[in-house]
């Protein structure tokens, strides 16, 4: 691909970025929409059997905050939600807090060089980012006008609380419940690789918020589990399955131009970030080609997302527990019973077979990275599809993996092409001690105020938060005819406790499930561009920016 290295030795950026020894550089595209290579020839799950490759679009990423499309993927973070002071102190707040904004280029920078670093056996760099985002609540506080504030969509103007009823937030998940607060004006997003910087970063940002007259509304720490680095709290690896985005992702499939590491397709990164050609499919049926530019809100929304951030809190005692008495009922072991309702097995491996996986490993009988740790490798273990078990007899139509993104599954909701049209760029960490039944409650009383209080704090990003997470949270997830009739529920996020859950094959099984994820806080957030910001925190004119900040031309509706 037309990818060019832009070498950077230091990071110089941002007082707070602390980097050592960084070398290598962050891939940026060349040139806007210039051709891409030609296709190597046909190879197995080839996405594109005609060997198109579509042109690659050039990213702003100086100006797209970094945790949108770099993700900044530390052990420790922080999210600090507050409310502005009123008048032109708001606007003096957002300077301040702006300036310290890490942006995609310098964080897609940091982290090739920490890969490069860990792979080398080298010394680790470290930074520590801060990214912010805002409610429709929040804009109103910066005195954006009314006009503006009106052209953003339903989802993000009406916020979380006010979408429960459609996300399926009810009974202990219900608004009501939530401790988070109802009046949030902007979350502070600090990350680090070190614990101490990041309090101190914290402390800094907390006291700049205070010092402005603005209120602390809720302070949530996220970390990395120390038992089990990269797992979440069910105990399941996270983070392996993330669309590759055109532009940024390097193609790395010498079968598939269009794919990143085999199995990730490439999408146009209007999915993700406003103002770029979206995956919409244009007529090729394959996406190939750019669709219509993604366009939400006033025109300065461009290169910002929307940010969707829910709390969601596990009962790791009653999930354990469901799953040993409910996986001698149906006959299986307890790895197989809980990779039957992830579609993976806990140590990240698909129970659908990759390419290339030995033909004796029966993913039935148990996990195949266990002989075959290879399985386990960036190129191999998102190279699978759903296409050839379309009963579920391998992967239940309803496990979670395969409910949030279906693949190249034929669905009511569309093919592979529409399927690609839902997808979001997950940026969750947990949150909480882990669950350790054989230690003493002292672990678990970490919090007094919510002793059992653990799970994920769940961040994604989109350019439309009704097209992606809402579409998947309630068309897929919650429904219990999605793909097909009766098929039930996802069993890890659906919000009806006492849904079913459909498990064919020779041990065909129907489990009525409960539930173990709670709703516990949440909202939508729109996290601007950095000229968006510092227009937004500039004092005149007194109406918000009207002008589109990357100067490029009006777009069309998506
Ligand atoms: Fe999910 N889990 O531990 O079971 N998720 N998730 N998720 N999730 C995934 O690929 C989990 C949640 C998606 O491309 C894995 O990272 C838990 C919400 C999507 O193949 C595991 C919670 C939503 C994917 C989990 C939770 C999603 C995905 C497999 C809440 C959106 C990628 C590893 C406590 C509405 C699908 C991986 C693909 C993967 C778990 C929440 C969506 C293990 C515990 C709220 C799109």
């Amino acid at each position: 691909m037309d990818q060019a290295k832009s070498a950077k030795q230091t990071l110089t950026r941002r007082a707070f970025v602390r980097g050592t020894g960084l070398s290598a550089g962050v891939l940026v595209t060349a040139a806007a929409c210039t051709p891409g290579t030609p296709p190597a020839g046909p190879g197995p799950n080839q996405s594109t059997p005609t060997g198109l490759t579509g042109p690659t679009p050039e990213l702003q990423l100086s100006n797209i905050q970094g945790n949108i499309l770099a993700g900044f993927n530390k052990d420790h973070q922080r999210m600090l939600f507050f409310t502005f002071p009123s008048g032109l102190a708001a606007k003096q707040l957002l300077s301040t807090l702006q300036q310290q904004v890490a942006n995609s280029e310098e964080v897609l920078a940091f982290n090739s060089s920490y890969k490069a670093a860990a792979s080398s056996n080298s010394p680790l760099p470290t930074a520590t980012w801060l990214n912010l985002a805002l409610t429709h609540a929040g804009l109103t506080a910066l005195g954006v006008s009314r006009s503006d504030l009106q052209a953003f969509p339903d989802s993000f103007r009406q916020g979380m609380r006010a979408r429960s009823g459609l996300i399926g937030d009810s009974g202990p998940s219900a608004p009501s419940n939530w401790i988070t607060s109802n009046a949030d004006h902007a979350v502070v997003i600090l990350a680090a690789d070190r614990l101490s910087d990041l309090s101190d970063a914290a402390r800094t940002a907390t006291s700049q918020i205070k010092n402005a007259g603005g209120t602390i509304t809720f302070d949530q720490t996220g970390a990395a589990r120390e038992d089990e680095p990269g797992h979440e709290h069910f105990g399941f690896k996270d983070g392996v399955s993330q669309p590759g985005i055109r532009g940024v992702t390097t193609p790395n499939n010498p079968d598939d131009p269009n794919q990143g590491v085999p199995g990730q397709d490439l999408l146009w990164p209007g999915e993700f970030v406003l103002g770029y050609p979206t995956q919409i499919p244009t007529g090729d049926g394959l996406n190939v080609q750019p669709g219509p530019l993604a366009v939400s809100g006033p025109a300065w929304t461009t290169d910002g997302s929307y940010l969707v951030f829910r709390r969601l809190q596990q009962d790791v005692a009653g999930f354990q527990s469901f799953i040993s008495g409910t996986a001698a009922t149906a006959g299986m072991s307890e790895d197989l019973f809980g990779a039957k309702l992830v579609g993976r097995y806990k140590s990240g491996c698909p129970l659908e077979r990759t390419e290339d996986q030995p033909v004796g490993l029966d993913t039935q009988l148990a996990d195949p990275s266990i002989l075959d740790p290879s399985i386990l490798q960036e190129d191999k273990i998102n190279h699978f599809e759903f296409g050839d078990d379309v009963n579920g007899n391998v992967c239940p139509r309803s496990a979670h993996v395969r409910k949030t993104y279906p693949r190249d599954d034929q669905t009511p909701t569309g093919g592979e092409a529409a399927s690609q049209t839902h997808r979001i760029l997950r940026r969750g960490i947990p949150f909480g001690a882990s669950y350790l039944p054989e230690s003493s409650n002292a672990l678990h009383a970490a919090d007094a105020a919510f002793p059992h209080d653990r799970g994920l704090l769940f961040l994604c990003y989109q350019s439309s938060i009704e097209r992606q997470f809402e579409f998947v949270q309630n068309r897929w997830s919650n429904d219990e005819d999605f793909p097909t009739r009766g098929s039930g529920e996802d069993p890890i996020i659906s919000q009806n406790a006492s849904g079913v859950f459909q498990i064919p094959g020779s041990q065909a099984q129907q489990v009525t499930l409960q539930g173990f994820v709670t709703t516990t806080g949440g909202d939508y957030f729109f996290q601007p561009s950095i000229e968006a910001l510092q227009l937004l925190a500039t004092p005149q004119p007194a109406a918000a920016p009207t002008q589109n900040p990357a100067g490029r031309p009006p777009r069309n509706p998506i």
